[in-house]
């Protein structure tokens, strides 16, 4: 007989498959009790034809194949074995916990070379459990196959095999059966007086979306100025604002005998504001006549108080002798008026 025919006849198989979600397939387990193998010959053989012998990672699936296997005489080998002190998982060397253990009463001792473990499929006493077994003796074998494909779930997800099913376990910030939809997070609006503009890297305003806020000439951020779309659905902080930029609040008594007469077509004392300064009669001041809050919140030039005119006249006149009454006299329509910092006198 060759093995085809092995197979044909005494392989028997579980197929769960999943209802919904396309018929994925779950894993499925095969097993044979013609022939009875040793342990290794058994795991051998699943690791030919399957992807390994059944670990019993679980007490579900424990009592899952209890329920499913027919009774065999030599019951039936599992992937468990021992290394060392330890019980392991053959197929990834992880220790079995403690609480994983499914051990029958009294069962494991600590004879020499008993370090392969069978399970009692069906037994009347301790039906279930597990029983440590010399590796030469032959019993049935179960094997499973992994149903996880890498088209089950997408790039976003971990498949996670179990019994009759298999789970897209999403990573952090996606959703949906195979975990292909990047959770979404609320719109954002531009600011008053800004903008913003984004990077999706996985669809518009989903997870992981950054945007950028800026704000007009004159305006400042207030606020953090980068968001990112978080895995809760969130940003991570909220949208920035855009505050105009103030400038020092100008004091109307600060220039002194005068007035400022100041337009503010954004905000008071804002970018933009501009000031005009006017002194009072007989005063001035030096200073530009106006000035302007400009887009970093400054004067473009600071306001001087008014102060008084100081004019200087400076003439010169023609002074004549009167010889009849020996006077020296003049009048100032002889005099000529020079607007100058320097004063003369000239005596002609
Ligand atoms: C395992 O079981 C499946 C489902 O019945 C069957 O189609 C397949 O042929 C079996 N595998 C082998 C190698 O016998
Ligand atoms: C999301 O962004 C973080 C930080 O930039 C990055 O480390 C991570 O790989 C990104 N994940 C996805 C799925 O885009
Ligand atoms: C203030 O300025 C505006 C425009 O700059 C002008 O129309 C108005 O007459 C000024 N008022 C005073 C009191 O100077
Ligand atoms: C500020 O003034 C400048 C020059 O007058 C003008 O071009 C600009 O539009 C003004 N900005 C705002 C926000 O009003
Ligand atoms: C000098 O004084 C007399 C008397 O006040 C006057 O009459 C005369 O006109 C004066 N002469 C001149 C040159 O100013
Ligand atoms: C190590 C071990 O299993 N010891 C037990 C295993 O099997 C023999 C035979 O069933 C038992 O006698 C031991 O107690």
């Amino acid at each position: 007989m060759n093995l085809t025919n092995v197979l044909c006849l005494c392989v028997w198989c579980m197929c769960v498959y999943l209802s919904s979600e396309g018929g994925a397939q779950a894993w499925t387990y095969n097993h044979s009790t013609t022939p009875n193998r040793r342990w290794l010959e058994a795991r051998e053989w699943c690791l030919k034809h399957f992807t390994d012998m059944v670990p019993i990672r679980s007490r579900e699936e424990n009592d899952f194949m209890n329920t499913v296997l027919p009774f065999n005489r030599g019951y039936y080998w599992i992937g468990i074995g021992k290394e060392g002190e330890k019980w392991v998982w053959k197929e990834t060397h992880e220790r079995v916990p403690k609480d994983a253990q499914n051990w029958a009463s009294e069962e494991p001792d600590n004879i020499e070379a008993q370090d392969c473990v069978e399970i009692y499929i069906k037994r009347e006493k301790d039906t279930a459990k597990w029983n440590n077994e010399s590796c030469k003796k032959k019993k049935g074998t179960i094997c499973y196959t992994d149903s996880c494909t890498k088209d089950s779930c997408s790039t976003n997800a971990d498949c996670v095999e179990t019994i009759g099913n298999y789970a897209c376990r999403c990573h952090p910030g996606f959703l949906g059966p195979r975990c292909e939809e990047a959770i979404a997070c609320p719109p954002l609006l531009d600011p008053e007086r800004g903008s913003h503009n984004c990077f999706h890297p996985h669809g518009s305003n989903r997870f992981n979306s950054s945007c950028r806020f800026h704000c007009e000439l004159g305006f400042q951020l207030v606020g953090v100025s980068r968001l990112r779309c978080q895995a809760s659905g969130r940003w991570n902080h909220p949208a920035p604002l855009c505050r105009v930029e103030r400038c020092p609040v100008l004091n109307p008594t600060s220039v002194g005998a005068g007035s400022l007469n100041c337009s503010h077509p954004i905000a008071p004392y804002s970018y933009n504001s501009t000031c005009g300064v006017r002194c009072d009669e007989g005063y001035e001041h030096s200073g530009p006549d106006q000035i302007r809050c400009d887009l970093i919140g400054q004067w473009t030039a600071s306001v001087h108080a008014c102060t008084s005119k100081v004019t200087v006249i400076i003439f010169e006149c023609q002074i004549k002798p009167n010889v009849s009454r020996d006077i020296w006299t003049f009048d100032f329509s002889n005099c000529i008026f020079y607007p100058s910092i320097f004063c003369e006198f000239l005596y002609n």
